[in-house]
């Protein structure tokens, strides 16, 4: 008998493709009244499979007597209670690797567009602007001080790809690396030193706030801060305050507090780049993510070992 899916929210049709194709799926966001078409499946479910910011709570898991793994389309996955998730027995997968090169893509984009205001240049094109005259000379990328917070397969992916801009690398993690790159055990002295600070780290109560009012400072008004990590990672009130009050002077950001809503005062200003979370949002590297998700989920029906298992 096919085994009893339930997926959390919206995935590329590839992934439904192949779930719909091998097990027997419950499609939560297509319902009117999603509490009620829970509570008529909670004892069947098996399976779930959600995307990383959808939040699985302790009542969720408790209420899902059948279940036995959780497959997150995510390497981040702080939106899931592992410690209960674990102490429950259900299983729980992530997709490593598969994005790295995405993700690292976007935020090297993130540093172009807010180094050369690519996209400010863009809106001054098309408004015929350049008519009146020559756009604003901006500021150079090549050859800049790059701070990578999070030296891990991220993180190393936006390293080698630094290397080809010129750009001196260095990184705080909670471990030195095993990388030619320039190791602070304090985050606060490699602010100090560089022109960029890339986050690059997980999200969740660990890395709370990790930058905050002190590193704003230390990094000065000539530093960009990059955020591709988790928007918790930042203390997004005092980054207002640093874009605003030229404490730094600018960011590029994929990730907010609060999801899908961003604050006003951050899209008000100039000395913002800012995406809707899409460092890994292509088409090949999302049916990668989608693949690895179903793989993992067959693996475990099928009592072969887990590729990606958090716990
Ligand atoms: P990873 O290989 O586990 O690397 C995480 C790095 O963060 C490691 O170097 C780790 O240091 C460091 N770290 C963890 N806690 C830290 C702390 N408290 N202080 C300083 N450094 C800390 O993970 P990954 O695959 O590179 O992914 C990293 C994160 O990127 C994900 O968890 C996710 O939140 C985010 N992400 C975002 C997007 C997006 O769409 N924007 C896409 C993919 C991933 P140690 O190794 O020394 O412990
Ligand atoms: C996804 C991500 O967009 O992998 C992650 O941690 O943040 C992104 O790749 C997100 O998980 C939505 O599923």
């Amino acid at each position: 008998m096919q085994k009893n899916l339930l997926i959390m929210s919206e995935m590329p049709q590839y992934f439904i493709n192949l779930a719909d194709k091998n097990f027997n799926t419950h499609k939560l966001w297509l319902q009117n009244d999603e509490d009620k078409f829970i509570s008529d499946i909670q004892e069947k479910v098996d399976a779930i499979a959600v995307m990383g910011g959808y939040k699985i709570t302790p009542e969720l898991m408790k209420s899902m007597t059948n279940l036995k793994i959780i497959a997150c389309y995510g390497v981040g996955y702080d939106a899931i209670d592992i410690v209960y998730a674990k102490s429950l027995g259900i299983k729980v997968t992530n997709t490593p690797e598969v994005l790295n090169d995405e993700v690292a893509d976007t935020a090297i984009a993130l540093m172009l567009c807010v180094y050369r205001k690519i996209l400010e240049a863009d809106k001054f094109a098309r408004n015929n602007s350049w008519i009146n005259g020559e756009f604003p000379l901006t500021k150079k990328f090549s050859g800049s001080k790059l701070g990578i917070v999070g030296m891990g397969r991220i993180g190393k992916a936006i390293a080698k790809r630094a290397e080809a801009f010129n750009c001196t690398i260095s990184y705080h993690s909670r471990n030195k690396k095993n990388v030619e790159y320039q190791f602070y055990d304090n985050l606060i002295e490699l602010a100090k030193e560089v022109d960029t600070l890339c986050v690059i780290t997980p999200g969740g109560k660990e890395t709370e706030k990790l930058i905050n009012k002190n590193v704003f400072e230390n990094l000065g008004s000539n530093g960009v801060l990059i955020n591709v990590a988790r928007g918790s990672v930042v203390d997004q009130d005092e980054l207002v305050y640093s874009l605003k009050n030229n404490v730094i002077l600018a960011a590029g950001l994929d990730v907010y507090i609060n999801e899908p809503n961003i604050p006003k005062e951050l899209i008000d200003l100039k000395n913002t780049v800012l995406l809707p979370h899409v460092a890994s949002a292509t088409v090949e590297t999302r049916n990668a993510m989608g693949q690895l998700v179903f793989d993992n989920i067959k693996n475990y029906f099928e009592g072969k070992p887990l590729i990606s298992p958090v716990v």
